[in-house]
């Protein structure tokens, strides 16, 4: 193991776990690496917890303030939320118990976009970051850190940061090194333009430099990534998948788009998985992602011959392929680059790439505002991650989803969004299982009629009835009845179900 630290002073810094928690103080601002159960520090957090849960049992207070790239894994986030070690987090997270500690209010959650938060620390936003802690492949001879299966905020986290741990994973393939694309963006007011124009672009270095003297402590680990799989796609994913392919081959017969033109963006979960899977028997070739994390069907296209790079800050692999990743890493490499999520999600680059973003949603009401975020506007699911960033700047942007959830007790399109995270100037396209709504263009009556047509046919009745008794009233550019626009979920609140009678 040792081999994978190759700096003589900061091999003189390996501990336990336990001994490198000891600098993480009551009320530390700790930046962690980790995307979407990626890259995250495997035993820190852990150790962390065990110390929360020891001074909580003498009553003593005990929590600290966790930054991360995006969600990281029940050994993570999960342990520190159960351990009640987090007073505040950001930006996105997906672990269950520590939803639950976010919606009890029992710790604080800023849900902020993804590009932004690196920027937030360099510009201080929050203060002085007390700690750092990263996981890395290796350690080179000048003390550079090789990142692992994730790259997120690691740069901005370990150069604010006063003090630094680092876990090197041995689990991590060696051949991850070389990646990764690790480039600064000079601070305000010197920004220049970052010179990406195409997916693939180059642009940095494969390792991170660090300041040597502010690291305290290195920490061993070999410890897995901890995806969940991906369950395999069921018949309505399909045909939103076959109808999101249905929209681009739209494009393509429109002229705005070739078949070896696509550049991809695509958020994590089973319907854009699927969609992938869709795009194998296309005509799609060539295509490029220029997106944040590489899932399955990312690999499954590479695989075929069917995507030429895919550009991202993060891997979000199930465990099968998470451990193909690790032992074919040199050759995925000449394909994939892993950047900082400042560039993977930078607006500049998004824009001038071109790219077609597909996210998941909880709801579109009429006339095209998303909800991607808060059920019933108060309950937070996951968080906005990077679909924000993709959203505003894609060439198009669209969302995907089925008409229903829960048994069909709750419709995904709604008269309302009951919390908004894309507004209506931001959406172009809604996808499900009945088909697509092209909004582009169109004034917001207009877009009502087609979202209302791919809307679940039990529930297209009660639309049509809240938009005509919205038609009378006095203002019409959006028709609303301000009185009923919240009605399919004060009925899911009192009923458990939105099904109006
Ligand atoms: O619940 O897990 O209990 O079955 O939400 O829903 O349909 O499987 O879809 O996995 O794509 O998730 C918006 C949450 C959709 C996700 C959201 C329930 C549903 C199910 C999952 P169960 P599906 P998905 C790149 C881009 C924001 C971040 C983003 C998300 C569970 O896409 O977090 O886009 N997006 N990032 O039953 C109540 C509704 C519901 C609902 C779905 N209206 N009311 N529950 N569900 N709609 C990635 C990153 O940024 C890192």
């Amino acid at each position: 193991m040792s081999e994978r630290i190759a700096n003589a002073q900061l091999r003189g810094k390996v501990m336990s776990a336990q001994e490198a928690a000891e600098f993480i103080n009551y009320g530390d601002k700790v930046g962690m690496s980790g995307f979407t159960g990626a890259g995250y520090p495997k035993v820190l957090p852990t150790a962390i917890a065990e110390r929360a849960k020891e001074a909580h049992a003498r009553g003593e207070d005990y929590a600290i303030d966790v930054f991360t790239g995006a969600s990281t894994a029940s050994d993570a986030d999960g342990v520190l939320a159960e351990a009640d070690a987090v007073n505040f987090r950001t930006p996105y997270q997906s672990d269950p118990v520590m939803r639950g500690k976010i919606n009890s209010a029992q710790m604080k959650y800023a849900d902020i976009h993804l590009s932004h938060l690196g920027m937030f620390v360099e510009q201080g936003f929050f203060g002085t970051m007390n700690a750092a802690i990263v996981e890395a492949v290796r350690i080179t001879e000048d003390g550079a850190i090789v990142p692992s299966s994730a790259v997120g905020n690691n740069v901005e986290f370990l150069d604010a940061a006063e003090k630094i741990i680092i876990e090197v994973n041995s689990w991590q393939s060696r051949d991850l090194e070389g990646m990764h694309d690790i480039y600064r963006i000079p601070a305000l007011p010197n920004r220049t333009p970052i010179p990406i124009s195409s997916a693939g672009d180059r642009i940095g270095t494969t390792t991170i430099d660090i300041d040597p003297n502010k690291v305290v402590a290195v920490v061993e680990t070999n410890a897995p990534d901890r995806n969940a799989p991906f369950k395999p796609a069921d018949d309505i994913s399909k045909q939103i998948a076959g109808n999101f392919l249905d929209f681009l081959e739209g494009e393509v017969a429109a002229g705005r788009l070739a078949y070896d033109q696509y550049v991809m963006q695509s958020g994590v979960g089973n319907v854009p998985n699927a969609v992938m899977t869709g795009l194998l028997d296309s005509k799609f070739e060539n295509i490029q992602a220029y997106t944040e994390v590489i899932q399955d069907g990312m690999v499954d296209l590479i695989d075929a011959g069917k995507m030429t790079v895919a550009s991202a800050t993060s891997f979000s692999l199930s465990p099968q392929y998470a451990e193909k990743m690790n032992n074919e890493a040199a050759r995925y490499r000449e394909s994939i680059i892993l950047r900082p999520q400042q560039i993977s999600n930078h607006p500049e680059v998004i824009r001038r790439v071109g790219l077609i973003a597909t996210n998941g949603m909880i709801e579109a009401d009429m006339y095209g505002n998303i909800n991607s975020t808060n059920v019933s506007g108060s309950r937070v699911m996951n968080g906005i991650g990077g679909s924000g960033d993709f959203t505003r700047n894609a060439f198009i942007s669209s969302f995907i989803s089925p008409s229903v959830a829960k048994d069909g007790a709750i419709s995904a399109i709604v008269p309302f969004a009951s919390h908004i995270d894309h507004t209506e100037h931001d959406v172009m396209v809604v996808i499900t299982e009945y088909g697509y709504a092209d909004l582009r263009g169109l004034a917001p009556r207009d877009r009502a009629k087609k979202l209302i047509s791919i809307a679940h046919p039990d529930y297209r009745p009660q639309l049509e009835e809240y938009y005509e008794r919205a038609l009378q009233g006095k203002h019409l550019h959006t028709p609303h009845d301000l009185g009923t626009a919240f009605s399919f979920h004060l009925n899911l609140e009192k009923n458990g179900t939105m099904r109006l009678s």
